[in-house]
């Protein structure tokens, strides 16, 4: 019997997806590891591919000189550093496609529950306050009303589709304007002026940091709702805290945050005009399935020295 390869794994994904890649492979998991230094020497000579969820730095491909691929299990890879990895001659993989309608599902979802106030709503009744107060205060119009959308790529536009089934008037910014029926802006904060809602859907990273700034939210205004499905970093979250509070912002739903898994008490206090996800647009059983799949294919064919199924340098 011939053994399997040596992969490293950073951090864990969903468990029937890693089962299947201990199928394939002798998976070193480096986040359950006490002595991380002696895992990564142990296997400096074998390891022909590492994978993970979160990060991968240089230092971590000096320590395995012979791995070959990196395949991260996310559609958005700021956590990796792409440009030491083509340094060292490594391919890089995400997972695009397979996730972007449950992904633009979800900003729908996280939209309409914070401008219909759901999770709130749901509060008023558990709390007694519909016995006690009667009639919760009204809430905001979805259908019909203006939405700017901060990224028309995979995600952005199907989320742009599902924005044209509820009627929405639908503007977006992006650097190059695309050839699509819907209004380009070139500028964030002009656009965030003429919308009542603003969702983000760019990657993260250097570029698109605090792209979501005071100014921004400012325009957007003390009716306007933020929806953040991109990255924490994209938003600077300290103004966006302010802006809430002083009532210059009107709502945000939030998926993403600067720090995670740690969100700050500010945010968590503000329970009427903020609701709060732990990161998990993409997940559901399916898709989680889907993309740690992708992850495995794109493995194999990077160390059988094959082109990568989606490659990202
Ligand atoms: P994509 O197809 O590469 O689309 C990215 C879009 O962002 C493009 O329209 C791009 O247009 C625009 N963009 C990039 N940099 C920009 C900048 N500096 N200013 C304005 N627009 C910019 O990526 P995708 O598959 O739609 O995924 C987008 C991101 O969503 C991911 O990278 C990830 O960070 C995030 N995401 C989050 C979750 C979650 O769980 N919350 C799940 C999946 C993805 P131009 O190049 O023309 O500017
Ligand atoms: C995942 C994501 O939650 O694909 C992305 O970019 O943010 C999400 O799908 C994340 O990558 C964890 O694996």
């Amino acid at each position: 019997m011939t053994s399997k390869p040596d992969i490293v794994v950073v951090s864990p994904w969903y468990s029937a997806a890693m089962d299947e890649l201990e199928q394939a492979f002798t998976v070193h998991k480096l986040w359950l590891s006490k002595d991380k230094d002696a895992l990564l020497a142990s296997v400096r000579d074998t390891c022909v591919g590492i994978a993970g969820s979160s990060w991968c730095t240089a230092e971590l491909m000096d320590a395995l000189p012979n791995a070959t691929v990196i395949a991260h299990h996310g559609v958005g890879y700021d956590g990796v550093d792409v440009a030491a990895a083509t340094e060292r001659g490594i391919k890089v993989s995400n997972t695009p496609d397979v996730l972007s309608d449950e992904v633009a599902d979800f900003a729908i979802a996280l939209m309409l529950a914070t401008c219909r106030r759901i999770p709130q709503a749901d509060r008023y009744v558990r709390e007694g306050r519909w016995e006690r107060e009667g009639d919760m205060p009204f809430t905001q119009r979805v259908w019909g009303r203006k939405v700017g959308i901060l990224g028309l790529g995979r995600i952005g536009q199907e989320i742009a589709a599902r924005c044209a089934a509820f009627k929405m008037d639908i503007r977006y910014h992006t650097r190059s304007r695309r050839d699509v029926p819907y209004a380009y802006s070139s500028s964030l904060a002009e656009m965030a002026k003429e919308v009542d809602i603003l969702i983000a859907i760019v990657p993260g990273g250097t570029a698109t940091k605090h792209l979501i700034n005071r100014e921004v939210l400012d325009a957007l205004g003390p009716t306007g709702v933020l929806i953040n499905v991109a990255r924490g970093s994209v938003v600077d979250e300290d103004a966006l805290i302010a802006a809430l509070q002083d009532g210059r912002l009107g709502a945000a739903g939030l998926d993403v945050f600067a720090d995670e898994p740690r969100v700050p008490q500010a945010l968590k206090d503000m329970t009427e005009q903020v609701v709060l996800q732990p990161h998990q647009a993409s997940a559901t059983h399916d898709t989680r399935l889907a993309m740690g799949r992708l992850v495995m294919e794109n493995l194999k064919a990077g160390i059988a020295g094959k082109p990568l199924l989606t490659p990202v340098n």
